[in-house]
């Protein structure tokens, strides 16, 4: 999870303080003081950014930060060490040393157990099963029909459209039957045996609120075309996905960008200007640890970034509302989740809260528990959550993202394992030339510019 670095109060205070000593502000530090007021203003209004992401809490510094302001690398935190119990301190945990030794983590997780909610619950509504909303409707696209359509349909266009829309709109949709719950019931046995039983060089990942995550083997269930080049999921990832800002831009320039987002009036089109375009240079060439590298420097929108697979053991409690990425934005990571086990209301569904995306604070989250076979696209920068479960079996889901180059997902090569960023290449390189080539169609049917 990211320990996403604002302005600190105290940095705010002595740049103030500077301010009043020198009369003379150079133009780029006048800038700075402008970023900082102008993040607490649009904060403020905006709420409460949930500052977390599904891998980040090894990467807790902003990969930006050099080692000299910091005094140590990221995920270089040693147990016993100064750094180390000063992180305590910041960050009281709930889980004590034996019990982090025993679940394996070396490092203290400055979300303590992972970001346990046990405060107040909020008001929910379902899109299935006996608690169903008609108020959750609008968020659920049928896709059932387009399992026996031929590649290139019409239907799957007008299927894509409407659901391009609830995306855009709300920062999720369910996309209801659109694979075949036989085979999907398949993959949940494939995904218990792998977790329980891991290759050498793949490690498990613990995850917010005692979940687990691993990174996906490429090999046949899980690269199977109807799921992971699914012409209706790579249509709508190769339309939405058009936040390029963290190409090549370090953090305080995608922090201004995003603050002039906000108060522009949060509309995603607003990325798509060649102004937003990637920036040349090293940043760029060569993104830093916990960055992503997919794609290449000369060009734009989304790629694969990894498959994994989540596991929610029975018993475990409701995560607290979080984003899985915070900067550059919205429209920068599309998050495909496919429940493996069938999702219940109270199985660890996920929870979402709409319009949180265009940083608009809902009064109610919506559960997304449809049929096995259906699939949740999500902005990873709309806030969710993964509720409790309270059945006792573990709850399995898969997921996979795309994205664009140079965003801080905290992912590196090695996260889960040393074998694991070999097979992370080879799902890009199954499925990125399909995707890639839509991308390009849609760009130029746009008129977006982008460098060749
Ligand atoms: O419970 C899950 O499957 C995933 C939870 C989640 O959204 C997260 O930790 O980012």
């Amino acid at each position: 999870m990211v320990f996403f670095r604002w302005k600190s109060e105290n940095d705010q205070a002595i740049v103030a303080g500077r301010a009043r000593s020198q009369r003379r502000l150079g133009a780029r530090f006048r800038r700075r003081l402008n970023v900082a007021a102008t993040i607490a203003a649009a904060t403020a209004v905006a709420g409460v950014l949930t500052l977390s992401s599904s891998a980040q809490w090894l990467l807790w510094v902003s990969p930006w930060q050099s080692k000299s302001s910091l005094g140590l690398r990221p995920g270089a935190l040693r147990q016993g060490s100064e750094r180390c119990e000063s992180v305590r301190a910041a960050f009281p945990t709930s889980l004590s040393p034996k019990q982090a030794k025993e679940l394996g983590i070396e490092t203290p997780m400055p979300f303590g157990d992972g970001g346990a909610d046990l405060e107040c619950p909020r008001p929910k509504v379902y899109t299935h099963g006996p608690c169903r909303s008609p108020v959750a409707s609008k968020f659920i696209v049928p896709a059932g029909h387009l399992r026996s359509a031929a590649p290139g349909s019409p239907e799957t266009l007008e299927v894509a459209a409407q659901a391009l829309e609830v995306l855009r709109q709300y920062g999720f949709v369910v996309l209801e039957n659109v694979l075949d719950p036989v085979e999907v019931q398949e993959l949940e046995k494939h995904a218990a045996r792998f977790l329980s039983s891991m290759p050498d060089g793949f490690v498990s990942q613990p995850l917010r609120a005692n979940r687990s995550q691993l990174h996906l083997p490429f090999e046949e269930p899980w690269t199977s075309d109807w799921m992971m080049k699914s012409e209706l999921v790579l249509e709508i990832v190769a339309s939405y996905v058009c936040n390029n800002l963290a190409a090549g831009r370090n953090e305080e320039d995608q922090q201004w960008n995003w603050v002039q987002w906000v108060t522009a009036g949060g509309d995603l089109d607003w990325f798509r200007n060649s102004e937003r375009g990637p920036v040349p240079g090293d940043l760029l060439n060569s993104p830093p640890q916990g960055c992503s590298d997919v794609g290449s420097a000369g060009e734009i929108g989304p790629w694969l970034g990894r498959a994994m697979v989540t596991q929610t053991p029975a018993g475990s409690p409701p995560q607290k509302r979080h984003r899985d990425i915070i900067l550059p934005g919205p429209a920068a990571q599309l998050t495909i989740q496919v429940g493996l086990t069938p999702l219940l209301a109270n199985n660890g569904p996920l929870g979402y809260f709409p319009r949180s995306h265009l940083m608009h604070t809902p009064g109610y989250e919506v559960v997304a528990n449809p049929p096995l076979g259906s699939l949740v696209l999500y902005d990873s920068f709309t806030e969710h959550r993964g509720l409790e479960n309270h059945h006792d079996y573990t709850r399995y889901a898969m997921y996979y993202e795309f994205e664009t180059r140079g965003i801080f997902s905290g992912y590196t090569d090695e996260h889960f394992g040393e074998q694991a960023g070999a097979h992370t290449l080879a799902f890009r390189q199954h499925v990125d030339p399909l995707l890639r080539r839509r991308v390009h169609e849609i760009l130029e049917e746009r008129g977006d510019a982008y460098p060749r």
